[in-house]
């Protein structure tokens, strides 16, 4: 696919590759895609947003984001396999056909512009944001712990030099700021929040903060059943499912907790690829084949959206 050169969906590519192939591919499917800005990085690089779907009125809404994580460079990789899937499959494939003339899909290609910036230029393994910190040399905010969800607790910390340093207020960072604020205003259509990082082959939801289950407990370990089943159907991929908490590590101020908590009852995390063997390292070989197994385990989530919702 050549919408630029340079922009491949089965390589990684980089930031300003990025960026000109969300604007092309809005450009290039008018009636099925557009972009907005909805923020500004730290370090003033644009956070975009596409929409993905027919144009309605009053649809619902799944909001997929990817690139928390600067190092998890498959997560990315899957946003714009995603948004490429669905103006591929518009007209020709029936069941994708009907998610996207009843649903609308806001895909959030990379939150974490700095830092995915960063892990290309300086250091392939960075995590957080590159925000400044006071009184310390060490930078960034980890963004998956910045989030009103018993924020600054279980599993984050208020030293700035490490990797799960929650910030000094939830939502300091700009990058966390601008989604939640587009949450937070489109709460009414939003129905389901799934939010994309590597690696570990696991599909969580809340709570990640606590051991307690949520109050959807029973529909959404049902739901995340059937997803991952749909997603191993395919290859054959092992994955674990279940509340964030009990199945990684207790963690809090992460995005799904905040969105289940703000109303949003189908928020999910996905940890793509693989187990370890690589880890954030995945190689470009197995984009392919973990974008379309993903690709199966948020359809099931979008028709259940779309039926239940
Ligand atoms: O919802 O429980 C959750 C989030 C868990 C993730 C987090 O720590 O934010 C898990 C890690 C991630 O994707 O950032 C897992 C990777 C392998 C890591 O860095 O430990
Ligand atoms: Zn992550």
């Amino acid at each position: 696919n050549n919408i630029r050169s340079g922009h491949s969906y089965e390589k990684y590519n980089e930031l300003e590759t990025i960026y000109a192939w969300s604007a092309n591919i809005a450009a290039q499917n008018p009636d099925l895609v557009s972009r907005s800005q909805i923020g500004t990085s730290f370090e003033g690089r644009p956070i975009y947003l596409l929409k993905v779907g027919k144009p309605g009125a009053n649809k619902n809404a799944v909001f997929i984001d990817c690139g928390f994580h600067a190092r998890e460079w498959v997560s990315p990789a899957f946003c714009q396999w995603f948004v490429k899937e669905a103006v591929n499959s518009y007209g020709s494939d029936a069941e994708f056909t009907n998610l996207l003339d009843n649903l609308d899909f806001y895909v959030l290609p990379v939150l974490n512009v700095d830092g995915y910036k960063y892990s290309w230029t300086s250091d392939r393994m960075w995590r957080k944001t590159r925000s400044v910190n006071q009184n310390t040399f060490c930078t960034g905010t980890d963004p998956n712990r910045n989030f009103a969800a018993n924020w600054g607790t279980n599993g984050a910390t208020s030293s700035p030099c490490s990797e799960v340093y929650c910030g000094t207020i939830p939502e300091s960072e700009s990058e966390t700021r601008a989604l939640g604020d587009f949450i937070r205003s489109n709460l009414s259509s939003i129905k389901a929040y799934l939010t994309v990082h590597s690696y570990s082959q696991m599909l969580l939801f809340p709570y990640s903060y606590k051991h307690a289950p949520a109050k959807d407990y029973d529909e959404l370990m049902s739901l995340a059943e059937g997803a991952v089943n749909a997603l191993s159907s395919l290859y054959g991929t092992v994955y674990t499912y279940g509340p964030g908490g009990k199945t990684i590590y207790l963690s809090s101020g992460g995005s799904d907790d905040w969105a289940y908590d703000t109303g949003i009852k189908y928020s999910f995390t996905f940890e793509l690829r693989d187990t370890g063997k690589y880890g954030f390292v995945l190689p470009e070989s197995e984009i392919k084949e973990t974008c379309e197994e993903t690709m199966l385990a948020v359809k099931y989530i979008s028709n259940h959206v779309l039926n239940n919702a």
